[in-house]
């Protein structure tokens, strides 16, 4: 019998509200749901193919633990929950009672932010090993943002966002949201968005090295030269001061100093450095200064950057200086029912507590930069990391010079994988547990409504049932505090608080009631239930500052110290010389970071993984479309086709990210049949934010035949 259920998609930020059809409890249709308040029946290749997942015969079902045979080749042998946590409890224990909490490493990938469980519980155990060795995806992605509203704000998320619904003016530095559907920018049917936007005479104009699906539906295209954006941005902040377009709010410390740093950062300094023609920049800034209800907006391509913090520090100004912060049309905050900012459920944020022990990198909020994991796994000294505990995550394949940390996880004491799949970077794991997918478990989304261009609430109850004997991930994450606490030295202070942190035995979804409740907005797991297909609660909420600043005076600060003393880095940084090659990454709508290519339907037709280039570099070096070249970095080299493209600017090449699978011992059959190569063989861990964040836009490459 044919049932129809409502689910959501959890594969990117957009969130979309799902249709399913069920047949005997095998998913048959996947649709966008039209009722759905935010995504209005939006959806995407990829949330069509999610069931892909849960069905795929490579996924784990059961726990595998590693096994070497006799003359040295690896399988994987299935064994039952109890005997897989205990074994994951005794290595990380024996790590920890030999050498102290730091010598377990802990990395946090991108899928834990899309499933309620590994925030609630995921976040408690992780918080409970304390170790300082915390890594996550973060600092490959949007860990500028993350500090620049700490410290303009006075918290982490407190991020505001694009009103692209009602906004006569975006302004996008290095996004691609036609392909991603936005981040930090919850915006499922962005292209439908445009569309309104653009129907009722709005702008969107978008800088971006290559001419994107984005860019190629703007109002206006501007090349800018990967790494030189924040030239680009601060010299539209002096074009506001200087011809005094500027109207910011009164609740702002510090805009003297902050004009002040800006003064010599010119169109024409600007023009050097990135290639923007310096009346365009004027002319730009003229016009959003001028718009009503204008909005700048910067993401990876502006983050993953080696000025990342400066980038999104003026992405605020711009917004600030010219009133459009905090105001319909401009950047506002979210009023979700669940406020994970304000109830202080997430915490605020802090910086510099303490350093990486090798390179003595910053911490921010509790976690290093991944790019120092492999040097804290392969530099001896009190402090190692001689276990890891990865969690939804493949830093093999997607951080910098993942080579090299696929290396150094060969010289773990032990490492423990929290996933589904055996990978590029589980594949070293010596046991991994194999948590329910998306289908299988309840959601209510703790982070992306707190991010979304509207205010909505849904609860959306697991579709499918799960298999029998499966553990949710919040399971997993309680029982592997829980099993790692008896084994640790009694003696150590770290027993009684894991011990404490495992007691977090109430499920998400109850804790979700609690919090609804505790929320006052009305909205409660009753009334979501009744209506799964989600709660409006309408547009984004102008007049919400200075209340909601979290910094102790109520001032936004307009010019936080640690940033303006990057700028004289900024001011040093080198003009590449003209024949210098730089490399920058890509998405594809059909791409879900490095895991979803084990899916036929997403990855049948043509190959998208070649290195884009500009057919003048091709001529330059002899080289032609569809050869294999080599690309070579100080890192590393990769082979790899190239294919000629007017789309990028002359000057830069292009590849895809989570690319390169197929390695010995993983088991993504259909992945290792996807050509293509990892670029993060070619990014390089010392090109570093002050933020700690990995700059891969426009890493320094040669190619050659
Ligand atoms: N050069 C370059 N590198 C980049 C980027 C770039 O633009 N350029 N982008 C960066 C960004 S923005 C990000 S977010 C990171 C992502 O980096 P990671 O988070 O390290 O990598 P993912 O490819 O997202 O890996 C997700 C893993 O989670 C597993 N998984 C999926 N669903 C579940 C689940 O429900 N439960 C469990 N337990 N596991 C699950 C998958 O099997 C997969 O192994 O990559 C970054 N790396
Ligand atoms: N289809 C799909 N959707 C996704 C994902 C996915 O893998 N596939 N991943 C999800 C995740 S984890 C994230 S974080 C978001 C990311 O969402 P977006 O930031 O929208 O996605 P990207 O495609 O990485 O966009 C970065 C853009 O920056 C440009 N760029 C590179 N270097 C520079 C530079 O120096 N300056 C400027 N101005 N531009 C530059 C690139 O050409 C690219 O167009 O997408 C999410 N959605
Ligand atoms: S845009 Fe696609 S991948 Fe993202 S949530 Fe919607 S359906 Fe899922
Ligand atoms: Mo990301």
């Amino acid at each position: 019998m044919e049932t129809t259920r409502i689910g959501v998609c959890n594969l990117c930020e957009a969130i979309c509200g799902l249709r399913i059809t069920l047949e005997d409890g095998v998913v048959t249709g996947v649709r966008g749901n039209p009722d759905d308040p935010l995504s209005r029946g939006h959806i995407c290749p990829k949330g069509v193919a999610i069931a892909d997942v849960h069905a795929d015969p490579d996924r784990l079902r059961r726990p595998v633990r590693r096994v070497t045979g006799a003359s040295g080749e690896t399988s994987w042998q299935e064994i039952g929950w109890d005997e897989a946590l205990d074994l994951a409890a005794e290595g990380i224990a024996a790590s920890v009672n030999r050498h102290g909490r730091q010598a377990l490493g802990i990395y946090l990938g991108n899928p834990n932010v899309h499933s309620l469980g590994a925030m609630t519980h995921g976040t408690a155990m992780v918080r409970g090993f304390r170790t300082r060795n915390t890594f996550s995806a973060t600092s490959v992605d949007q860990l500028p943002h993350q500090l620049v509203a700490h410290l303009m704000y006075g918290h982490q998320l407190l991020l505001p966002v694009p009103d692209i619904d009602r906004t006569s003016y975006f302004l996008v530095f290095g996004a691609n949201p036609m392909a991603s559907n936005g981040s930090l920018m919850t915006v499922p049917d962005f292209p439908g968005r445009l569309r309104e936007l653009k129907a009722r005479g709005g702008r969107m104009v978008v800088f971006d090295p290559r001419r994107t699906e984005t860019a190629r539906v703007a109002t206006e295209h501007h090349f800018v030269r990967p790494g030189t954006d924040a030239h680009v941005l601060l010299a539209m902040v002096q074009v506001l001061v200087a011809e005094g377009l500027t109207r910011p709010p009164s609740y702002v410390e510090g805009l003297d100093a902050a004009v002040a740093a800006v003064a010599d950062f010119t169109p024409e300094h600007a023009e050097a450095a990135s290639g923007v023609p310096a009346e365009e920049i004027r002319r730009v800034a003229r016009e959003y200064a001028a718009a009503d209800g204008a909005v700048a907006y910067g993401r990876v391509g502006v983050s993953t950057h080696a000025f990342g913090t400066v980038c999104q520090w003026a992405v605020q100004l711009l917004n600030l200086l010219t009133g459009n912060l905090d105001r319909v049309g401009g950047a506002m905050l979210t009023s979700p029912a669940i406020d994970a900012v304000g109830t202080g459920l997430i915490g605020r944020g802090h910086h510099d507590l303490w350093r990486s022990r090798v390179r003595g990198l910053p911490e921010f909020a509790g976690e290093l930069p991944v790019a120092a994991l492999r040097e804290e796994i392969e530099t001896p000294g009190d402090g190692q990391v001689r276990a890891l505990l990865t969690l939804s995550g493949n830093p093999v394949l997607s951080t910098p010079d993942g080579a090299a940390l696929d290396r150094a996880l060969d010289g773990l004491d032990f490492m423990v994988a929290v996933d589904i799949y055996v990978n590029e970077t589980t594949r070293h794991a010596d046991v991994i547990l194999p948590p329910t997918t998306a289908l299988e478990r309840d959601h209510y989304d703790l982070v992306f409504h707190l991010l979304a261009v509207r205010n909505t609430a849904r609860f959306t109850p697991a579709v499918l049932e799960p298999a029998k004997g499966a553990l949710h991930d919040w399971q997993v994450y309680r029982e592997l505090a829980r099993r790692t606490a008896r084994r640790l030295d009694a003696r150590l202070p770290l027993r009684r608080r894991l011990t404490q942190r495992a007691r977090l035995s109430a499920s998400p979804t109850l804790l979700i009631g609690l919090l609804l409740r505790r929320g006052g907005s009305g909205v409660t797991l009753r009334r979501l239930r009744a209506n799964p297909s989600g709660v409006d609660l309408g547009p984004l909420r102008p007049d919400q500052l200075p209340g909601r600043l979290l910094r102790r005076d109520h001032l936004v600060d307009a010019a936080p110290e640690l940033v303006l003393a990057d700028l004289d880095r900024l001011r040093a940084q080198p003009t590449p010389a003209p024949d210098q090659l730089l490399l920058i990454g890509r998405r594809h709508q059909r791409d879900c970071n490095g895991w979803l290519h084990n899916a036929e339907r997403l990855t049948r037709g043509r190959p998208r993984h070649q290195l884009l280039m500009n057919p003048r570099d091709l001529g330059e070096r002899g080289l032609t479309d569809g050869a294999v070249v080599t690309v070579s970095s100080r890192i590393g080299s990769v082979q790899v086709e190239v294919q000629a493209s007017d789309d990028l600017m002359p000057g830069v090449v292009s590849l895809p990210h989570g690319y390169g699978h197929g390695r010995p011992g993983s088991r993504m059959s259909r992945a290792a049949e996807v050509p293509g190569v990892s670029i993060n063989d070619l990014t390089d861990p010392a090109m570093l934010d002050v933020s700690g964040n990995a700059a891969f836009s426009g890493v320094p490459v040669t190619v050659t035949a």
